[in-house]
Order: C-alpha cells, then sequence, then structure tokens
C-alpha cells in the first residue's frame, strides 16, 4: 500500500513537471534540416540542423556538440555548433579528413547524446600522396630547432604546378604561439622544417623549407582565410629564397600583371597570384605554369630565378597580358 502510495506521488510528481525540466530525464532528437548531399574528403561542409525535446518541440540548449568518427578507427572530429538564430536551430562547419563512413553523435546538453544519421564522405578527387618521393607535411606547435609538437598533417591536392591544402586553424591563431610547418618522409621520420615566423603580408605568410641531403626543398604559402589557413606548396628544388617579390593578377586594363615589370636577383622567388574571377597561365621560353594547368582564382604560381637574363611572359589565354622579370647579378 505503501509502495503504491509513493509510485502514485512521483506520477503526480512527473505530471506536474514542466516539459522544459530536462533535468528529470528528458531527451532530445537531433536531426538535419536537410539531406546532406555529398561530401568530399578535405572540403569544408555546412550543415544546419535542429534540436527538438521528445523529437517534438524545437528547443534551444545550453551547448549542441557534434563528435564524428570514422568507421574502424580511432580518427575522431568534436565540433561545437553554433545558433542560426531560429529556435533549436544550429549550424556546424565540419573537414572531413578522411573519405569513408562517418559515425554521429549528438551531445544536446544538458540532454544525453544521441545518434545521428552516419555520412559517408567520398575521396577527395586529386589527392597528392607524397610531395615528391613520398613526403608529406605536417604542422606542429614549437620551434624547428627546439621541438615540435601536436603535428597535425596537412591533406594536399594537386592544382598543376603546385599543391593546395587547408586547416582549420585560423593564421592569426598559428602566428600568436611557435609553430611550424614539417616535412615527414614515408618512413615518418622529419626531414625538413620551417618556422612560421615570417611577417605577415597582405594575409600571407610565406615559408621555405631548405634542400638537403634528404629533402629536395620547397616554398609553402600560409594564406588567412575566414576561421582556416590555405596552403599552397611549391616543390623547388633549391635553398631558401633571398627575396620573395609577390605579383598580383589583376582585372585592370581586362587583365594585368601588378607590377609589370620587376627586376629581381639571383636566388629571388616570384610569386604570382590570381585575385580575378578569370583563370589566366604564366607563359614564357624558360618557366611557366606546367601541363595543361591553369590558374584559377586564388592559386598561385611561383618561379625561382636563379640566373640572371631578361625573361617577358604573358598569359596564354590573353596575350595582351605580359609582364617582364630582369634578373639582375650582383657586384
Ligand atoms: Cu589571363
Amino acid at each position: 500500500m505503501v509502495r503504491s502510495t509513493i509510485i502514485g506521488v512521483l506520477l503526480l510528481v512527473a505530471l506536474l513537471v514542466p516539459a522544459t525540466f530536462v533535468e528529470a530525464g528528458g531527451w532530445a532528437s537531433v536531426r538535419f534540416d536537410d539531406e546532406p548531399g555529398d561530401i568530399v574528403a578535405g572540403e569544408p561542409q555546412t550543415f544546419t540542423m535542429t534540436v527538438r525535446q521528445h523529437d517534438r518541440e524545437a528547443i534551444d540548449i545550453d551547448e549542441l556538440t557534434i563528435v564524428a568518427t570514422r568507421e574502424g578507427s580511432t580518427e575522431m572530429i568534436e565540433v561545437i555548433a553554433e545558433p542560426t538564430g531560429t529556435l533549436g536551430n544550429y549550424r556546424v562547419t565540419i573537414t572531413f579528413p578522411r573519405e569513408g563512413q562517418w559515425r554521429l553523435v549528438a551531445i544536446p546538453a544538458p540532454f544525453p547524446e544521441t545518434v545521428m544519421i552516419p555520412l559517408s564522405v567520398l575521396p577527395a578527387s586529386a589527392v597528392v600522396a607524397d610531395l615528391t618521393g613520398g613526403f608529406s607535411l605536417a604542422i606542429g606547435a614549437g620551434a624547428c630547432l627546439d621541438s615540435v609538437v601536436s603535428m597535425q598533417p596537412i591533406d594536399l591536392f594537386d592544382i598543376g604546378g603546385s599543391a593546395w591544402g587547408a586547416i582549420p586553424v585560423a593564421l592569426d591563431s598559428l602566428l600568436e604561439h611557435p609553430h611550424a610547418l614539417v616535412v615527414v618522409n614515408a618512413a615518418g621520420e622529419q626531414v625538413g622544417c620551417g618556422n612560421l615566423n615570417d611577417p605577415v603580408n597582405a594575409g600571407r605568410t610565406v615559408v621555405p623549407i631548405d634542400a638537403s641531403d634528404s629533402f629536395p626543398g620547397g616554398i609553402a604559402m600560409f594564406d588567412a582565410t575566414d576561421t582556416s589557413t590555405a596552403i599552397t606548396w611549391f616543390s623547388l628544388p633549391v635553398e631558401s629564397p633571398r627575396t620573395i617579390v609577390q605579383i598580383d593578377i589583376t582585372t585592370a586594363e581586362g587583365g594585368s600583371f601588378d607590377p609589370r615589370l620587376v627586376t629581381i636577383h639571383p636566388g629571388d622567388l616570384v610569386v604570382w597570384t590570381n585575385n580575378t574571377f578569370d583563370v589566366h597561365t604564366i607563359v614564357s621560353d624558360s618557366f611557366a605554369v606546367t601541363g595543361a594547368a591553369v590558374l584559377d582564382r586564388g592559386e598561385s604560381f611561383a618561379h625561382l630565378f636563379t640566373e640572371s637574363g631578361t625573361f617577358p611572359y604573358v598569359c596564354g589565354p590573353h596575350t595582351w597580358m605580359a609582364g617582364t622579370i630582369t634578373v639582375e647579378s650582383q657586384t
């Protein structure tokens, strides 16, 4: 008799508790607003989703965390979603580093975690598995001659003449504390290192990595985007450049190189960047964007000048776009 009274009181309490009192053991569903489309590894993907208490009423919660785990691995991504301003609605941007089946768990605090639909991530179209001879890049905290830890690998994509990748960390925060770009060989050994301490010029910093017995050398450009850092890698079999000269491809006069005339010295690096919505190339007798490759918006091409001389060049599709690099020996 006593027991049934207690149960009766508990039932009464349960009925009186308002629906928002979640500590009593409520639950909430988290569902994507739209069916996720094709998801490609290495490309940031934004999703919106709605939290519903008992899968019915949309509800704002304390914090929504999404945890993605790749099946058959221990690879895990954890991202906190941001409210969109609509009741119960949240937005999250995830870059899946690898193809495969990713399990998603949402933690709509203070509600318990809930399993979302798994996502199939497609392989990146043109991953450069190695730079040259099995080398790969990683970014880590620390300085080269000291020690570099917490390394994050950088997946690179072939963009013709150079390779491109991105990491979900703002350039400003990379420069706030010492960070280094590390080259790792196929055996996992560190064979090259460059500190990210160059001055930032128009949202870009350049990190050369010297050639050595175990690595042919190269140069990385770090470009700031909103919340991430884009990395363009040029394999250049040389020592560090003395000076880096940047040439912008602009829309002025129907397309032009700015500056058009550049005078440098042997050992200087020239980097062209396409800042237009057209595609352009760079063609001369002694250097060119390789193969059929073109520079899309935001892409760069670099060439290191080692010998003196006069090097006129044009843009292939727009032959009125012309420039000249003059390399003068230093006396
Ligand atoms: Cu052009």
